[in-house]
Order: structure tokens, then sequence, then C-alpha cells
């Protein structure tokens, strides 16, 4: 009998049938949202999980499905899994690191630039006819090339968009992060690393990639905010809940900062409809990964990582690796 997986979302039909030839596969054609208890009630039935990175695997969750031996996530961000919980537990936590790094830094890189040069408010007012005539000023938005572009969170992704600013746009980088990288790794991503007060006060352009964590709640709010400059942007690509959108609204409309791009949200796919009513934020739906080639990498990715670890008790990109081998 083959091993029992479940898919929790609708994904790649060619990563299902690869898993198919390897597992007994209940999959979510639907692509319904299943609330915790379903998705725990299901997940109890199962030895295996291939997560979209949103779905709980806590402590409750692990105590509901003695089954379990795996989830594998299929994206970088892991703050759906209490991972200290499922090492307790004997059940494997997989991410999907390096396949997205540069399409995400892309992604960040042209939020970051559509805010500055205002791309959605004047596509919004040239659709609805109110293009008129030329004028000195029109949509006249903040400089990029040469301007000083500030990464909170230096991982692979920061430091993908760090080399794009440097290299690619002659902009003078800051960083800051927990931990100060290598003088080689600075030197080949251009980045000079500050302190949190100097990367919000020096910062034209302002991109956060910080992992989330509760110790990340919030790091942007409004005090951190009324450290920027007037003419700043912001661009999130890392988590909603890394930056307290009701805060940032206000600042948005009162003018604090010169605008956002933002790809998270607080209890996204809900969003706080104060963004909604404002014209000098860029906002798209969580897909700073998504072009065909690197979801489907990333999906491989995580199927890689159940086929191993269910077949042959190795994986690619374990996050706990002291579970391989331990017996539960
Ligand atoms: C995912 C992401 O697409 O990898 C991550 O952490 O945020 C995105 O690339 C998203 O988590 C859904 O899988």
């Amino acid at each position: 009998m083959k091993p029992k997986i479940i898919i929790a979302r609708t994904v790649f039909p060619e990563v299902v049938a690869r898993l198919r030839q390897h597992f007994d596969v209940t999959d979510n054609q639907a692509d319904v949202a299943w609330s915790k208890a379903e998705w725990t009630e299901r997940l109890s039935q199962h030895v295996g999980a291939f997560s979209m990175g949103i779905d709980p695997i806590d402590e409750s969750v692990l105590q509901a499905c003695p089954q379990l031996k795996i989830c594998a996530n299929m994206s970088v961000g892991y703050n759906n899994l209490d991972v200290p919980a499922m090492t307790r537990h004997g059940v494997l936590a997989t991410n999907a690191p390096d396949v997205l790094t540069e399409t995400t830094a892309d992604f960040g890189f042209a939020l970051m630039m559509a805010a500055a040069r205002r791309v959605t408010e004047s596509e919004h007012f040239l659709r609805a006819g109110q293009w008129k005539q030329w004028r000195y000023d029109l949509f006249a938005g903040a400089e990029v090339h040469g301007s000083t572009l500030g990464i909170m969170g230096m991982g692979r992704i920061g430091q993908a968009i760090a080399r794009r600013g440097a290299l690619g746009f002659g902009m003078q980088v800051i960083y800051h992060n927990r931990s100060r990288l290598s003088p080689e790794v600075e030197a080949a991503c251009g980045a000079r690393y500050v302190g949190k007060d100097e990367l919000l006060a020096q910062a034209d352009h302002l991109v956060l990639v910080v992992p989330y964590s509760k110790e990340a709640h919030h790091t942007i709010g409004a005090a951190e905010i009324a450290r920027m400059k007037p003419t700043a942007t912001l661009t999130n690509i890392a988590r909603g809940g890394i930056v307290d959108d009701g805060a940032l609204i206000v600042a948005l409309r009162e003018g604090r900062i010169a605008a956002a791009g933002l790809d998270v949200f607080e209890g996204e796919p809900a969003l706080n409809p104060g963004f909604l009513g404002l014209k000098n934020v860029v906002l798209t739906p969580h897909i700073a990964s998504s072009t065909v080639a690197t979801r489907l990498a990333m999906a491989h990715l995580a199927a890689d990582n159940l086929i191993g670890y269910l077949t042959e008790g190795q994986a690619r990109t374990p996050l706990n690796p002291e579970v391989i081998g331990a017996t539960r």
C-alpha cells in the first residue's frame, strides 16, 4: 500500500501526477481554504502533507495527527509551521528556498519602482479618461537610480535585491539584519551595514524582506515610519504583520512617506479597506514568487522532499534535520 499524503490546495497537475506515482494522494481540487479544524481532521489520516505555506502545523494539530511524518511547504517562509513542536513530535518540516530567490527579488524591485514612479496611480488616471494634456509635473515621482536603497532583512532575497540596486541601478545600498554579513558577502552585493534607525532615516526606498516571527510583528509601525524621509517609499514583500497596516495607512494618507508597494497584508487575503482609498500605494495579492517557472520549481522541490523522505528517508531542504533518522 502506498503512503497517504494530502495536498492542501490545488497545484500543478504534473506535480500531482508525479506524487501519485509514489503516494495515495488526497488533493483539494475544489481549492477550498479549509478551516483549521477541517485541515486537522483531514491531515490526521495522512503521513505526509504538501502545504502552501499557509496551513498551520502547531502543537494542537500535531497532537491530533500521530501518523504525520512530514510537512513539506511550497514556500520559503514557514511561519505556518511550529518547527520546535514538529521536532518534539518527530515530524520533518521542509521549505522551498533558493528556487524563488531571483524571481522574488525581481518582484520586490518592480514593486519598489512602481511605488517610486507612481505606475498604478498614473494608470488609473489614464484608464479613467483623465489624461487631457501634458504637464511638466504629471505624476512626477522619486528617483530610483542613484538613490539610497535600504533593505531590512538580508537573507538570500535581500541580497539579490541589493545586487540589483547596486549593480544595475547605481544605488547606495544600506541594510540592517539581525547579524551582519561577512565583508565578502557585503562586497558581492555592494551593501553597507547600518543600525535600524540609520536605515529608516537614510533610505529613499526601504524594502522589507524579514521572515515573520512573533518578535518581528509590527517591526514597522508609526514610530518607525516617523523616522523615514517624507519622500521615501516603503515596500513589503516579506509577510503581513511585519508592518502595522493601520499605521501605514495613516502615514500614507497624511503624506508622511511618499508611497508604498505592498504584496503582503495583515490578515490576508482580507485587506484593510483603508488601503483601497489611497492613491499612493501599489497593491498586489502575494505574488512575488509567482512566475510559472518558479512556482513549478517550488512545487517540485516540495514534492522532492515528500518523495525523498517518505521513500528513502532523505530530504533536500529540511528545517529540522535532526528528525531524519530519529524514529517516532
Ligand atoms: C509563496 C512566499 O508563494 O515562499 C514564500 O514564503 O511567500 C511565497 O513565495 C506563498 O507563501 C504561498 O505558497
